[in-house]
């Protein structure tokens, strides 16, 4: 369903990948070259830990609470649902955001869990599609060397193992794929270049959809 009246828009990117790919510091770097160059860019991430769902999935990734796999997945999509009116409207209003994680994430790491990946899927239906997904892939082991994983609920190898299983059934011809073991520069240098395509594209009006 096409939401836009063909207006200049802002470009809908999303990053995607396993903990530890680098998507957090390759999307600061992404919002700070797209400002350089007069595009109007916010960085958002999910789950957004800042509204009151966020607090109780923060609380859930730190084991200060308890939920079942099914709940805590319903809460990641409400998570995302509750933000998508905001998002559609710096959208229409012409700001590019780029995207720290979204639906992929839901259905990656809670199929990884072994809830259905259908049922995983469901409540994301409806939900604003991206213009782009990036997807850094990095084998898990080479994320678990980057001796960065701080302890949170999904930060284990055995656990990334089948997430990078579930991305892997998940991703669709449209994704860009890039060798997250490359240097952080030369990433940067190929995010750059898929963005801005993007973003003058959006900008010249392609329609934006659920
Ligand atoms: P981050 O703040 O990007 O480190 O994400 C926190 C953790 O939550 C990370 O291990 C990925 C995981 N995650 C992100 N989004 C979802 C989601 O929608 N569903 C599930 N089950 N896990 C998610
Ligand atoms: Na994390
Ligand atoms: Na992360």
């Amino acid at each position: 369903r096409s939401v836009c009246d063909g207006g200049s828009r802002g470009a809908f990117v999303v990053l995607e990948g396993l903990d530890r790919s680098g998507k957090t510091s390759q999307s600061s770097k992404l919002l700070s070259y797209l400002e350089g160059l007069g595009h109007p860019t916010e960085l958002w991430r999910f789950p957004d830990r800042s509204t009151s769902i966020g607090q109780m999935i923060s609380a859930y990734l730190s084991n200060q609470s308890q939920l079942d796999d099914h709940t805590i997945h319903l809460l990641y999509s409400v998570n995302r649902w509750e933000k998508s009116s905001l998002m559609e409207t710096q959208l229409k209003s012409g700001t590019t955001l780029i995207v720290d994680r979204y639906s992929y994430s839901g259905v990656a790491f809670s199929s990884a869990k072994g809830l259905d990946f259908e049922w995983c899927k469901a409540p994301e239906i409806g939900l604003l599609a991206p213009d782009l997904v990036l997807y850094l892939d990095i084998p898990p082991e080479k994320a678990a060397e980057r001796g960065g994983y701080g302890g949170e609920r999904y930060e284990k190898l055995e656990f990334q193992r089948k997430v990078a299983e579930c991305y892997l059934a998940l991703r669709d011809p449209s994704w860009k794929i890039i060798d997250g073991c490359q240097s952080m520069e030369e990433i940067q240098k190929q995010l750059q270049k898929i963005v801005l395509d993007h973003v003058i594209a959006c900008k010249k009006g392609r329609p934006l959809s659920h």
